[in-house]
């Protein structure tokens, strides 16, 4: 077999952060469409200036990408101003919603909803953003039962930090102490048309085997950006970005909503400072998307969408991956 697996999968536009989904039998990738431009880049992530969003699709393992073209643009939002960063998108009741954030007109980081009739798009974006969201990387799980629940938030550029007390404070750029608990990511379930939350957003505590929390200093394991929440063996996987020490980690939960006990490493570092991915079930295996800066010879802000097989082990422990090891065709 022909595999394509740890290539990018488009080389004609740069891509990121991709949200795999099977939608109408085929594989769905939604990702942040990367600009081609060389301005310095800062810790406030200025040089994502993503303003617009392509849908991706794969027919089948090994099939050639097909790129839908634009399905949405920050000037069909009106609540948004620049950085259209890294989405994801879910099916409910008939309809496909795009969930995205941006920066509002006041510049802090929200995020919003747009729907298709088509998981190609393209997508009608709502005139306001959820109200109650903030910060940035949204991912939803549609459950079981039907409900939905987004999972969300992002340090530094993704402004998590500033949210501490509740309410956002421009001005707060510092995390807690390094012995205190780390700043988890947020949850909030749906409402049932998929076009508000239905409570406000809990954060999310990550422990450790013993019921401890993970704490702020401990970069090796503490939350940073990009949660993904996916299902197996009937338990609730909580996937993240660890930011400055470039691992894509997993912690583990009976419940939806946590809390989740830390397990161990997905993926080691790639090319690029950051790292951000998807886990999704396909004809019965199971596939990490992920990115990196290959394609650009290393430019952070110009990356890459590729995807590799992923092992469990019988204990349901995720087998981690080495991004530039051989695979196996
Ligand atoms: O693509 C912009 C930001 O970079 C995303 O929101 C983060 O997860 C990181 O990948």
């Amino acid at each position: 077999m022909t595999t394509k697996f740890n290539e990018p999968i488009v080389n004609h536009i740069y891509t990121a952060d991709p949200s795999a989904h099977v939608f109408e039998g085929k594989l769905y990738i939604y990702p942040s469409h990367d600009l081609d431009h060389d301005e310095p880049s800062n810790d406030n992530g200025d040089q994502y200036k993503m303003e617009d969003y392509h849908v991706l699709s794969l027919d089948g393992i090994g099939a050639e990408a097909v790129d839908h073209g634009e399905a949405l643009h920050v000037r069909d939002v009106p609540w948004a101003s620049v950085q259209m960063w890294a989405p994801d998108a879910a099916y409910k009741n008939g309809k496909y919603y795009l969930i995205f954030p941006a920066r509002d007109h006041e510049g802090i980081f929200r995020i919003g909803v747009a729907s298709s009739d088509s998981p190609a798009g393209p997508f009608q974006a709502e005139p306001n953003y959820l109200e109650g969201s903030y910060s940035i990387d949204p991912a939803v799980l549609v459950d079981d039962d039907n409900e939905a629940y987004m999972y969300f938030g992002g340090l530094w550029g993704g402004q998590l930090e500033k949210w501490q007390s509740g309410s956002y404070e421009a001005d707060r750029t510092e995390g807690p102490a390094a012995d205190a608990p780390a700043i988890g990511p947020r949850v909030a379930k749906m409402s049932e048309d998929m076009l508000s939350l239905a409570e406000e957003p809990k954060e999310i505590s990550i422990v450790d085997e013993e019921g401890n929390p993970i704490l702020a200093g401990d970069e090796d394991r503490r939350y940073f950006e990009g949660p993904w929440v996916h299902k197996y063996r009937g338990l609730y996987y909580l996937s993240y970005s660890t930011g400055t020490t470039h691992k894509l980690v997993y912690a583990v939960s009976p419940n939806p909503q946590g809390p989740f006990v830390f397990k161990g490493v997905i993926l080691t570092p790639v090319v690029g400072w950051t790292t951000h991915h998807s886990i999704v079930e396909f004809d019965g295996k199971w596939y990490l998307f992920y990115h990196d800066s290959s394609l650009s010879g290393g430019v952070n802000h110009k990356r890459c969408v590729k995807y590799t097989e992923l092992h469990y082990n019988e204990d349901g422990t995720i087998r981690t991956i080495h991004p530039y090891a051989e695979v196996e065709a």
